[in-house]
């Protein structure tokens, strides 16, 4: 087989948490006051909290403190948060988990690579919180996609070269992440559309023909 692992993205893959930070996100900018609309969520996707806040205040005519920064900061987590409570192993599509189960039981490795500092109390809300080989997410990262630590540390932990690890993601910052990182990448979701993954996904359980 060409891939002994294969590190999911998190949010906009196993998930679809990038509805909940687009929510959250939208209430912080109309509280500071800036536009925020589609075109800015996407490019969101896959950077950290900080850099998101970043990217949103870029239209915005004043240099905010650091201070206030990071009360902005502290409520988008906690509205993203409250609204993640709402998720259950419902929220987890049957296809996904039966394409992971299928690649598990073929011997192939799993792993997360996500920039999210939630992402372990959101796989125990989808009941996969004992289900990854390895978790390399927000916390064991200082640099956020495009940068290609979150998947390094995920080959690693997994003990899996990075040649032989695919990467899914539907992130421009992930994909870009995945090649930085020297790992083929499958675009899912929103990453079809910039065509730049060695793989597109139409179908999530498409991986079975690629890895398999
Ligand atoms: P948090 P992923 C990313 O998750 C999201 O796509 C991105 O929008 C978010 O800002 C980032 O996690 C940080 O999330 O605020 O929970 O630490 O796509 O890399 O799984
Ligand atoms: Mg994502």
């Amino acid at each position: 087989m060409r891939y002994k692992a294969v590190i999911f993205d998190l949010d906009g893959v196993i998930c679809n948490t990038d509805r909940f930070h687009y929510c959250s996100w939208q209430q912080i900018a109309d509280k500071i006051g800036v536009c925020f609309d589609e075109k800015i969520n996407d490019r969101l996707r896959g950077v950290s909290r900080r850099d998101c806040l970043d990217i949103i205040l870029e239209s915005h005519p004043l240099q905010l403190s650091e201070t206030e920064k990071q009360c902005y900061l502290n409520e988008k987590n906690e509205l993203y948060i409250d609204l993640l409570e709402q998720m259950s192993p419902a929220d987890l599509s049957e296809e996904v988990k039966s394409t992971m189960d299928r690649l598990k039981s073929q011997g192939i490795l799993l792993a997360i690579g996500s920039s999210s500092k939630n992402a372990r109390s959101i796989l125990k809300q989808l009941g996969l919180e004992n289900y990854f080989d390895a978790v390399s997410d927000g916390t064991n990262i200082t640099h956020s996609k495009p940068d290609p630590e979150v998947f390094l540390k995920a080959s690693e932990y997994l003990g899996v070269e990075p040649a032989l690890c695919l990467v899914v993601e539907d992130a421009l910052s992930g994909i870009q992440a995945a090649r930085a990182a020297n790992m083929d990448c499958a675009a899912y979701g929103n990453g079809t559309k910039y065509n730049l993954a060695d793989y597109n996904l139409q179908h999530f359980s498409d991986l079975l023909t690629i890895v398999l």
